[in-house]
């Protein structure tokens, strides 16, 4: 009889970014990532096959999804079913713990929680790093998320090459990231879709990927060193040259709103005042700035003058994926 099998998966955001597929088919990046995963926003996912069913129900954060939402999640039900002999249609349920229409829900911990739980529930028994393989072909953040603490993805030149590995875990100095949550006020352009249209058209993707792979030494030297002022300047400049590929895209296109720019200048006016803080920014308008919690107080004072205290989330490092029978 088929189990129901529950996964715990933390989000995660790149200190130095994947941003452009050489195979979107296998999903294998143009560059190597680095991230730190988060403790305060995760998925939980519960999967169970059944032969009863005609057809996958995926229920997301208590709502029943039509065929076309579920798409990307039936056509990674599809690969798990092709991997393991699996023939039966599966229940899928998933809740995303992130603060409500926060703009942080990120298919990372969501594929990672899927991979995990959907191929134990199918009878497969990966190991951690099949496991990153797996969720990468859901979405590639979803690599990294599979791990606790700072982790790399190895972009590899095959299916068998390209999985992520712990760099540091537990992490045992003090950095965490304050989110920064905006709101969106235009229709984003999808990772997916950006990162492809870059890749394709940006006369400067070929420096990217050269100077992300310089990125890549630095940035693991920063974290064995437990460098916070090395880990953020890293982390922003590389930021920072991810959205000038945006700009520099044609058409170009940007995640930024006028509330991601007071927020990246209050970052600025802190650092001028003495405060040791760097921001970066993914494919929204949210900033995260990373810093040590013993300047929590004087930065979160320092946003409320533009932004409300329930828009600052304190997120220290968090752990890797943990799976569950029901
Ligand atoms: C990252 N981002 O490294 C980069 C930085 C956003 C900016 O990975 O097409 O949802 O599913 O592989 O992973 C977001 O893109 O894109 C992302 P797909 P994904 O975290």
């Amino acid at each position: 009889m088929s189990k129901t099998i529950i996964a715990k998966a933390h989000t995660n955001i790149a200190l130095v970014k994947y941003w452009g597929k050489k195979d979107p088919q296998l999903m294998l990046p143009q560059n190597g990532s680095i991230s730190l995963t988060l403790d305060h926003f995760y998925t939980e996912t519960s999967v169970k096959f059944e032969p009863t069913l005609t057809h996958d129900q995926v229920t997301f954060n208590g709502q029943r999804l039509t065929a076309a939402k579920a798409q990307r999640i039936i056509t990674f039900l599809d690969l798990i079913r092709q991997k393991s002999g699996e023939t039966n249609r599966a229940i899928v349920e998933t809740r995303n713990h992130v603060p409500t229409s926060a703009g942080l829900a990120s298919s990372a911990s969501g594929f990672a929680a899927l991979a995990a739980a959907g191929s134990r529930a199918a009878g497969l028994e990966l190991s951690r790093s099949e496991l990153s393989r797996l969720a990468r072909r859901g979405s590639g953040s979803a690599t990294r998320s599979i791990f606790g603490g700072f982790v790399e993805w190895h972009a590899g030149h095959d299916d068998a090459s390209s999985f992520a590995e712990p760099l540091q875990d537990p992490v045992d100095w003090d950095i965490q990231m304050i989110a920064v949550v905006l709101q969106a006020s235009k229709k984003p352009v999808s990772s997916t879709v950006g990162m492809q249209r870059v890749v394709e058209t940006s006369p400067y993707y070929p420096a990217w990927v050269d100077t992300a792979n310089q990125d890549l030494g630095a940035m693991r030297q920063a974290i064995a060193n437990k460098d916070l002022t090395q880990v953020g300047t890293l982390a922003e400049t590389n930021a920072m040259r991810m959205h000038a590929l945006n700009l520099s895209a044609k058409p170009a296109f940007n995640y930024f709103t006028a509330d991601t720019l007071t927020a990246i200048n209050a970052v600025q006016n802190l650092r001028a005042h003495g405060i040791n803080c760097y921001y970066t920014l993914d494919a929204g308008p949210n900033v995260k700035i990373i810093c040590a919690s013993t300047d929590t107080a004087v930065i979160t004072t320092a946003l409320q003058q533009y932004f409300a205290a329930d828009q600052l989330i304190i997120a220290k490092p968090g752990p890797g994926i943990s799976i569950t029978e029901a």
